[in-house]
């Protein structure tokens, strides 16, 4: 696997811009088995919306249930959360975003809560692109239920108890992109590096970020004949790029030669770096996207990176117009439509 960050930037101070330590966007001790990749995942949140200044107390943390659906309780404790029935957090999520569009909400989930039960729910998040970050914790088995194969196992691989998989995978980042979401990767939770700049470009864009991180379950999918390993994946780990990130506040020049690296300007003026490793990779193009995605996966390959990015596309929020206000703190006197305009209604349906 190869390095995968560019250094871009000074190391972060002690604190940050808003005058928050790392601290202040811990949450609670985790309970996960140690080793299990969702923890490494929370770590990364907690760097990546410290670095950006996030403030915590305008952030919400939705999820569903599993072991990843459990982690939104270790990072940002200061922050809003709901932990919704299973698969149905999209939902929760899409209400109170539209409520209060001012919180930045985060989604958790894992490969059982978002391909099996709660499918449905997610395709209909990214079609409406709602603005928020979809986290997908991969692990290819539902972890807290004892390790079956979830829908994102591979054909093939093996569970500790010698069953095999009949089934093909579900590949998360080509629903996404098939589906229009303006921001797609894949992390792999063993490449924190990699992990925080793909954080930082979904905390910057305005939409529905997916970003599928591969995330052994240490319990029940890291032995011989899994594919979604720590062994594994570094072995089969794809870059598609290295990612560097540069906030809108820097003002920082990137001195590489022409055609060696991508700049993708988010829409708050901060900036993805892209280095191109192996390929002319344009994550623009969407068919590009898929077809690559279908490459890697049919060579047993795990494609990580920024796979599509579309910045101007419109959140769900632009297109429905809504006002500046929240929602959620308009009173009833300008909330509810006058007597006037329902009799209006009323008498239009005689
Ligand atoms: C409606 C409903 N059906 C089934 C379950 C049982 N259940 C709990 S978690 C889970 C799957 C979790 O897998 P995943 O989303 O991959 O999370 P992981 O534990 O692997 O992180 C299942 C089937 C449930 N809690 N609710
Ligand atoms: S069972 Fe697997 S997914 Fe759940 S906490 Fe343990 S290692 Fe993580
Ligand atoms: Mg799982």
């Amino acid at each position: 696997m190869a390095e995968s960050v560019l250094k871009i930037g000074a190391e972060a101070p002690k604190e940050n811009r808003l005058g928050l330590k790392p601290t202040d966007y811990h949450g609670g001790k985790s309970t996960l088995c140690a080793g299990c990749g969702h923890d490494a995942i929370s770590n990364q949140i907690v760097r990546a919306f410290y670095e950006m200044s996030v403030r915590p107390e305008g952030v919400a943390k939705f999820s569903g249930i599993g072991c990843s659906s459990k982690t939104p309780a270790y990072f940002l404790g200061r922050s809003h959360g709901f932990n919704a029935v299973h698969g149905r957090m999209p939902a929760i999520a899409t209400g109170a975003i539209l409520a209060n569009h001012t919180l930045m909400g985060i989604g958790v989930s894992g490969d059982g809560d978002t391909a099996s039960i709660g499918l449905g729910q997610f395709m209909h998040m990214v079609r409406r692109n709602v603005p928020m970050i979809y986290i997908v914790e991969n692990n290819g088995v539902y972890g807290l239920t004892k390790g079956q194969f979830s829908a994102t196992a591979d054909e093939g691989s093996k569970l500790k108890t010698g069953v095999i998989n009949d089934l093909p995978p579900m590949d998360l980042c080509a629903l996404a992109v098939e589906l229009g979401c303006g921001y797609v990767a894949r992390g792999f939770a063993g490449d924190p590096k990699q992990m925080v700049n793909i954080l930082k470009g979904a905390i910057a864009h305005d939409g529905l970020s997916v970003i599928d991180v591969i995330s052994p379950c240490v319990t029940f999918n890291n032995h011989e004949g899994s594919t979604k390993g720590y062994q594994y994946s570094k072995e089969h780990d794809e870059l598609l790029q290295q990612i560097g990130f540069v906030p809108a506040y820097e003002q920082i020049e990137i001195d590489y030669a022409p055609g060696e690296v991508r700049e993708v300007t988010m829409h708050d003026g901060s900036r993805i770096i892209l280095k191109k490793l192996e390929e002319d990779y344009d994550p623009s193009d969407a068919v590009q996207a898929l077809q690559r995605l279908h490459r890697a996966s049919s060579e047993g390959m795990m494609l990580t990176g920024l796979v599509y990015v579309r910045p101007e596309k419109k959140s769900f929020i632009s297109l429905l117009n809504i006002m500046d206000e929240p929602l959620c703190t308009i009173d009833e006197s300008r909330g509810r439509p006058p007597r006037e305009a329902l009799d209006k209604i009323m008498r239009e349906l005689m």
